[in-house]
């Protein structure tokens, strides 16, 4: 397949990216996805965790958050190192994490209109509906961390939370990216969540000055945890590649497509996208 982003020879330095994201002990979403997404995409992924779940297939039991310190700290030891040519965020938790990341992301160069690109998915909730954003941080992931995005990507629940729009058609999915690219996003990608009945799943993406129609095929499955990570994740690991941000978003639809179509079952609840067909030898 000719649209995989290649692995690195061996002893070579890979790209490299950088996930701000929590841990979730299932390993279906959070930086575990990351992680084994940007492996997959040949990208060397760097971590800076945010906060430690508590989690399994049927939901999550607890949540520790690391202080806000420790998480910027994480993230200019890697950059002054490491150097990552893209960043992707996750589950920040609360407002004094997101103010952290913010700031160290500020000083590295890392966001909106600067040298590394940053992903930033708005993770507010798990898929069972567990918090795993205080509802005391909404404001600061409006008004401090949308600004800073290259590209934001949340799911229909995350818009209505951050616009207030609940998508049903493309006027409003259209409404949904104004008002994201209006609190300071260069790019936002909203999914098509209103055709659920359709085979077909059509997203948004679009800035200020572009306007770009997504369509893929939609694969049913129960077990989907996980997959907004995985989407970011992988749009990090294409932009760290050196691609357009169009040409990223191209590349993770593809990628999470063929990771949902092979999620599989994991304990009683709901099991997670896989991109374990990546190490499949007749892919290469
Ligand atoms: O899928 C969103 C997400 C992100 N990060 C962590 C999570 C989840 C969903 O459960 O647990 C740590």
């Amino acid at each position: 397949m000719d649209w995989l982003l290649p692995l690195p020879k061996p002893g070579e330095t890979p790209a490299r990216a950088l996930t701000i994201a929590g841990s979730d002990s299932g390993g279906g979403a959070g930086i575990q996805a990351d992680m084994r997404t940007m492996a997959l995409c040949g990208v060397h992924g760097c971590v800076a965790v945010t906060a430690v779940t508590v989690q399994n297939s049927v939901g999550v039991q607890g949540v520790h958050e690391i202080p806000p310190g420790i998480v910027a700290a994480q993230i200019r030891s890697v950059a002054s190192d490491i150097g990552v040519q893209a960043a992707k965020t996750g589950m920040l938790s609360s407002a004094p994490i997101i103010e952290a990341v913010v700031s160290a992301c500020e000083e590295l160069g890392i966001g909106h209109g600067q040298s590394v690109p940053l992903v930033v998915d708005p993770v507010a909730a798990s898929m069972h509906g567990d918090p795993l954003l205080r509802s005391d941080a909404l404001d600061a992931l409006r008004t401090r961390l949308i600004p800073q995005a290259t590209i934001v990507t949340p799911n229909l629940d995350e818009v209505r939370l951050l616009t207030g729009v609940e998508v049903t058609g493309e006027v409003s999915q259209r409404d949904a990216a104004e008002k994201l690219l209006e609190m300071g996003a260069e790019w936002a990608l909203i999914k098509g969540g209103h055709l659920r009945s359709s085979p077909e799943s059509r997203d948004l993406l679009m800035s200020d000055a572009e306007r770009h129609e997504l369509t893929s095929y939609r694969v049913r499955t129960g077990h989907d945890h996980g997959g907004g990570d995985t989407l970011a994740a992988s749009i990090a690991s294409a932009l760290a590649h050196g691609h357009s941000v169009p040409a990223a978003v191209t590349f993770g639809k593809r990628w999470v497509t063929k990771c949902l179509e092979s999620a599989y079952p994991l304990g009683s609840g709901h099991g997670p996208v896989s991109p374990l067909w990546r190490l499949d030898p007749k892919d290469d």
